[in-house]
């Protein structure tokens, strides 16, 4: 496997400046003719064209057929030596869809044709120069037999359709932005669209449609009025239009991402289009909002400008998560989105930017792109766009914004670029901000206090390091956005230098080291660091558990607020696992459940809040805190301490319980209000149940059976299927009978007894790929009982090593098929250095096995490889 490098990038040596296709559309033999406008920007160099899993049957240039003498095919690419400066080439291929499982280039989903080419797919449909840095307008001519293909889409506007002799029919497409080819798109099949309209803020009416198979038409309207409220927000928030008259979304079962932004023609994973409240949870709701918003902002921020070379992604990806997280933090509840994001990141980042797979933002290498869409790309991308708009504000973050476009729109560019129009706008500096693109690795801010009562100054001493990197780490440009409270709980001016700073201010704290110094500071007053997380760090203060306590009753921060508690929770899991691993029983502080009782009191007050404070920090992320993961402990610590706050709360999770049921009686809407208080009823729920009592076993078979809505339904299962009781089995076979039809309800169904804490949980997988619904060649089905059941720690990492040989074993057949989504459920293995010797020893020997095998996708072999060194 070929390694790319940041270091090596070379500007194109040709340009294409227009592409015309022809498709003739069949399962097994596709033809393309492909007819590009092609321009020499380097002297000497011969044309090379990528190509993958093609056929080429013959090429012309300016009109005249090449002999095979005057091109080649070697290591995936189309050759030709001698070229003019300007020239016309035209390549016919052939291509077979039907085989194609690795969902990448043109490929069959439940019988209809789609593409997928981000990022390197195109070269699977036609030779080309696939690459973001080659723009061109496309003119698409698709054909196909017209009654199995009645839709024919691509991007841009529909020219010109018609029929054809023989039961065929044809459709001319034309896209007049200038694109990169990883934003082209092909859709062809039987399917039927709802329609709507958006004008904007230019009087343009745009005609909204939204395509899916016959069946699921009566699934499209939540994600249709969800794309309008994007389109509004981003007119409002960045002044963002959209700029052709159709934008057409489609739906299709298999999908390896979550959606593609292609320009004017979206294809979407149908787990993100499809709702209905008895098929679809509230956090489906809200993801299906947020990934719509997601890739139609993409129009501006990745297709409208986009990367020069795919080391860029973050410059996408990064932002538009910000934009997307944005949107629904106004859609729903800004802190509460906060808190979610948060939790998320700490989950899923942080542990792969310890891990052998971490990388900077904005990474200097890679075998495969895609094992380069990442949590590190994404989100800590987004947390790193953050950091300007702390830094800036709002205003100058849109100014920055408006140069960037001003400056770069149908342009392939940088990071760097990016930036300097944030500063430039603003007229700062901002060149310390490249050590965040730079360096992989979570930064730690280890804060130390010395007051001084005499002098009434408290003195926050910072350092900040980064272990992945080590010594030698270029400091961080880090806000730390703080307050101040006194003993009793009331917020301080903050005083700096004698000068007076309100009530709350970003402090830039960017060398190794740091004093700051507070005046005016009465005894007892308790710092309240990173409001609102504001830097993506691990934060190591010498608070106390009563100073956590303090913050968590009182800080107005609703972000700070929740870690408090949420830090507190952490302290007392991470000393029950040091209890249990000397065969003690845990002790749990009273500071700790008193503020617990203290939230529970309070929780009616904002169930959203209260339901995301009063769960419990998940095995992985508690994990993390240790230098080695002491699986066994970790788990019964966080039983032991969800047991205990079921059992000595019992009484007021039952009053939570019933009191939101009265209040949750009525239609399901999708809404925050009601989203709050479902979330906290069915955690309520859950404590209940853990009481082991049956009489809440009934309880939530009967929340089980009577819900009217996919939540409840769903959050009643989840309750059960911890439990060993005959409920459990009940509920999941009516669940399976009741959905058997519903591919995206039947996920759930699989992911449910992947992720579950029932001590056979092993054997239940196993079964489960036995199943006659489990299918290899789905990557949501795959996801959701394979990628779910890695996430396990208590059954993935069984100490006899029986869940990693099966997980290697399935991972191998996968591979096969699916070289994407292989990879993907390698991640689990990567972390094999974190845990006990014994289990270090039989993850390392599935991962040595993996690579043995000759015919390991590229793909996976980046994963294993950088694993093991
Ligand atoms: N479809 C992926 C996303 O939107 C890659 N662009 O993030
Ligand atoms: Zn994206």
């Amino acid at each position: 496997p070929v390694e790319h490098r940041l270091e090596d990038y070379q500007s194109p040596a040709f340009a294409i400046d227009d592409v015309h296709l022809l498709f003739q559309l069949d399962p097994v033999a596709t033809r393309v003719t492909s007819t590009l406008a092609m321009r020499r920007q380097r002297a000497e160099e011969p044309l090379q064209l990528n190509l993958e899993n093609l056929v080429v049957e013959s090429v012309a240039l300016d009109g005249i057929e090449l002999g095979e003498s005057a091109w080649r095919i070697e290591d995936g690419r189309l050759i030709i030596e001698d070229v003019p400066e300007r020239f016309t080439l035209r390549i016919r291929n052939r291509i077979n869809p039907k085989e194609n499982t690795a969902l990448e280039g043109l490929y069959l989903s439940s019988g209809n044709f789609c593409t997928q080419c981000e990022a390197e797919g195109f070269r699977r449909i036609t030779p080309f120069l696939d690459r973001p840095d080659v723009l061109a307008t496309y003119t698409v001519r698709i054909e196909a037999d017209k009654s199995a293909y009645p839709v024919l889409l691509s991007n841009g506007n529909l020219i010109e359709q018609g029929d054809l002799p023989d039961g065929q029919h044809y459709a001319l497409w034309h896209d007049p932005w200038k694109k990169p080819c990883y934003l082209f798109a092909l859709v062809a099949g039987d399917l039927q669209f709802i329609e709507d309209h958006y004008t904007t803020a230019g009087e343009r009416d745009v005609t909204l449609r939204i395509y899916v198979e016959p069946h699921n038409i009566d699934r499209c309207e939540f994600a249709m009025q969800a794309l309008k409220r994007a389109m509004r927000w981003d007119e409002e928030r960045f002044g963002l239009s959209y700029d052709l008259d159709v934008f057409n979304i489609v739906a299709v079962d298999d999908f390896n991402m979550g959606a593609m932004e292609n320009k004017s023609l979206n294809i979407f994973n149908s787990k993100y289009i499809l709702a209905r409240p008895e098929t679809a949870t509230d956090t489906d709701y809200e993801g299906i909002e947020s990934v719509v918003a997601h890739e139609y902002f993409h129009n501006w921020t990745g297709n409208r400008v986009t990367c020069r070379d795919w080391f860029q992604l973050t410059l996408k990806e990064g932002l538009t998560v910000f934009r997307d997280q944005e949107f629904t933090a106004d859609m729903l509840l800004p802190s509460i989105k906060r808190i979610q994001d948060v939790i998320h990141l700490r989950r899923y980042q942080f542990p792969e930017d310890a891990g052998p797979m971490a990388h900077p933002i904005q990474p200097k290498s890679y075998i495969k792109m895609d094992n380069f869409y990442t949590m590190t790309v994404y989100e800590k991308g987004a947390e790193v766009v953050r950091i300007y708009q702390t830094l800036l504000g709002r205003e100058g973050f849109r100014k920055g914004m408006d140069l960037y476009f001003q400056r770069h729109d149908g342009q392939a560019v940088t990071v760097d670029d990016f930036r300097q129009a944030m500063a430039d706008a603003n007229g700062v500096d901002l060149s310390s901000m490249r050590a965040w693109y730079d360096q992989p690795g979570t930064p730690h801010v280890k804060v130390r206090r010395h007051y001084d009562a005499d002098s009434q100054r408290l003195t926050l001493d910072l350092t900040q390091s980064l272990p992945k990197v080590g010594e030698g780490f270029t400091p961080l440009p880090i806000p730390i956005r703080l307050g101040l409270l006194d003993a009793s709980g009331n917020p301080l001016p903050l005083v700096v230098g004698g000068e007076e700073l309100g009530m709350e201010y970003v402090h830039l704290f960017d060398t190794r080291h740091q004093q700051l110094v507070l005046e005016q500071v009465p005894e007892g007053a308790v710092p309240a660091l990173l409001r609102d997380f504001s830097a993506p760090v691990i934060l190591e203060t010498d608070l106390d558990d009563a100073e956590w306590a303090l913050l968590a009753a009182h800080d107005p921060d609703d972000f700070l607020r929740w870690d408090a508690l949420n830090t507190l929770a952490l302290k007392a899991l991470m000393e029950a696992v040091t209890a249990i691993e000397r065969g003690e029983a845990p002790a749990w502080p009273q500071t700790y459940l008193d503020a617990v009782g203290v939230r529970l009191q309070a929780a009616l007050e904002d169930p959203a809040w209260h339901a995301l404070a009063l769960t419990l920090p998940d095995e992985v992320t508690l994990g993390e805190q240790f230098e080695t993961i002491a699986v066994e402990a970790i788990h019964q610590a966080r039983k032991a301490l969800q047991s205990e706050l079921a059992q000595r709360f019992e009484v007021q999770w039952a009053s939570i319980y019933d009191t939101l049921s009265a209040e949750l009686d009525q239609p399901y809407t999708f809404n925050a209000e009601q989203y709050g208080k479902r979330s906290l009823r069915t955690l309520a729920l859950h404590y209940l149940v853990q009481t082991g009592k049956a009489k809440w076993i009934e309880q939530a078979l009967y929340h089980y059976q009577h819900a009217n809505n996919m939540t409840d339904r769903f959050g009643a299962l989840r309750a059960l299927t911890g439990v060993e009781h005959a409920a459990r089995k009940t509920a999941l076979d009516d669940f399976y009978y009741r959905f058997r039809n519903d591919p995206l309800v039947i996920d759930k169904w699989f992911a449910l007894q992947a992720g579950s804490d029932h001590p056979h949980t092993l054997e239940h997988v196993r079964m489960l790929t036995r199943h006659p619904d489990f299918t290899y060649t789905n990557p949501n089905r795959v996801r959701s009982l394979l990628g779910v059941f890695g996430q396990n720690r208590a059954a993935f990492h069984r100490a006899d090593g029986s869940g990693y040989v099966f997980l290697a074993d399935e991972i191998l057949k996968v591979d096969k098929l699916n070289p994407q989504i292989a990879a993907r459920l390698l991640s689990p293995f990567t972390q094999w250095r974190r845990f006990d010797t014994a289990r270090q020893a039989l993850m390392k020997a599935q991962l040595e096995r993996i690579l043995q095998v000759p015919s390991l996708s590229s793909n996976s072999y980046e994963i294993v490889e950088k694993s093991l060194t």
